[in-house]
């Protein structure tokens, strides 16, 4: 039988495309190009990965603050999440547009005087319904309770969404390379699915994603991911963090994935071998570096992504064999990935959106 989650994972190589469109035609509001204002990215669970994505990639393109942050704690303490910045505009991520901690922190910024557009896949959601503007990815059907190709599509959607904040030409020059990150994508996804399967083999008991720069909220979100699909340990950090404690975990029976790019390629290259070193099954995912000696580190798997792409570009590129990764896992443990333990398809609190 096959899961709605994997034939969700497979789906973003056709509802990307359609995301592509979609952006290339939407009337952005326009607070997001004021360059004056600061954008606070603001979601729960892997919403607040994209989020922790957007905001990197935003400070990276414009060289300009941009934060990202939980529902929960822009509901809480705005007084240390939304107050502080100059002229702030909420970008509110929810796939169901419904998660009780992102209406609250709109409720809170609202009443704060402060402008919010809403990101979703529900097709008048209740956040659309409460936020100044929105773009609402509708083509994107999402029965799987984990999220998989929405965050693909809505990660999609972010990187446009940092590039127009930006205006600069790096942005100009990242948006560029947008369309052939969705082509890679439908053209790597088959090769992926097979390496995923070869890198879960029979199984392991933990797992550790490494990435830095906007690579770390994809470490994350791979974490995630696995943790919600097959209940393994899984750990997330800044890659060349690692070294600073909690490499203690690493032995025989733990895969490292290292989300490898151009930017940090040597250093992470080190790290891996150093890791097969202590036993661990390595993986570099990402381009080879042409300055790299032939060959993959001793005892490190490689996986190959395509070269001349931009680091950030790499978050796309690499999140099929992520999900997939945490798929196999989790069937390989006769689990059901489409239905994960204590988990739904949305979180809302008691109380709803009133809160507090
Ligand atoms: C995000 C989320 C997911 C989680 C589960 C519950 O919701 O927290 O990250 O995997 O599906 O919902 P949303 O605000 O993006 O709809």
């Amino acid at each position: 039988m096959e899961h709605a989650t994997r034939a969700e994972i497979l789906a973003q190589a056709h509802t990307l495309p359609e995301t592509l469109a979609r952006l290339e035609r939407w009337a952005w509001p326009p607070f997001l190009a004021e360059r004056d204002r600061v954008p606070v990215f603001v979601g729960c669970g892997s919403s607040h990965y994209l989020a922790l994505y957007a905001a990197s990639l935003a400070r990276r393109l414009s060289g300009r603050p941009a934060v990202a942050v939980t529902g929960s704690e822009a509901w809480l303490a705005p007084e240390a999440w939304l107050e502080p910045w100059h002229r702030p505009f909420l970008v509110a991520i929810s796939r169901s547009g419904a998660t009780t901690e992102v209406l609250r922190a709109v409720e809170v910024a609202r009443g704060l005087g402060i402008p919010a557009l809403a990101l979703t896949t529900q097709a008048g959601a209740p956040l659309s319904v409460r936020c100044d503007a929105g773009l609402e990815l509708d083509h994107v059907r999402e029965r799987s309770v984990v999220m998989t190709q929405s965050f693909a599509n809505l990660l999609l959607a972010l990187q446009y969404m940092a590039v127009h904040a930006a205006a600069s030409p790096a942005a100009r020059a990242f948006a560029a390379g947008l369309p052939a990150v969705v082509r890679a994508v439908r053209e790597l996804l088959s090769r992926l699915d097979g390496a995923a399967r070869q890198v879960v083999g029979r199984g392991w008991r933990r797992y550790v994603f490494l990435g830095t720069g906007p690579m770390y909220a994809i470490a994350r979100e791979a974490r995630l991911k696995v943790q919600e699909m097959s209940q393994i340990e899984a750990h997330a950090y800044v890659t060349l963090e690692f070294r600073h404690g909690p490499v203690s975990v690493v032995d025989a029976e733990t895969c490292v994935t290292i989300a490898t790019t151009p930017a940090t390629a040597p250093h992470d290259a080190e790290l891996a071998r150093e890791l097969a070193g202590l036993g661990a099954r390595v993986v570099l995912a990402g381009p080879v570096s042409r300055e790299a000696p032939p060959g993959a580190p001793d005892g490190v798997d490689v996986i190959e992504l395509p070269g001349g792409f931009d680091d950030a570009h790499y978050a796309g590129l690499i999140l099929p064999l992520l999900q997939l990764m945490a798929y196999e896992q989790t069937v390989l443990l006769h689990k059901n990935p489409d239905a994960p333990r204590h988990l739904t398809h949305v979180v809302e609190l008691g109380g709803g959106e009133a809160g507090r």
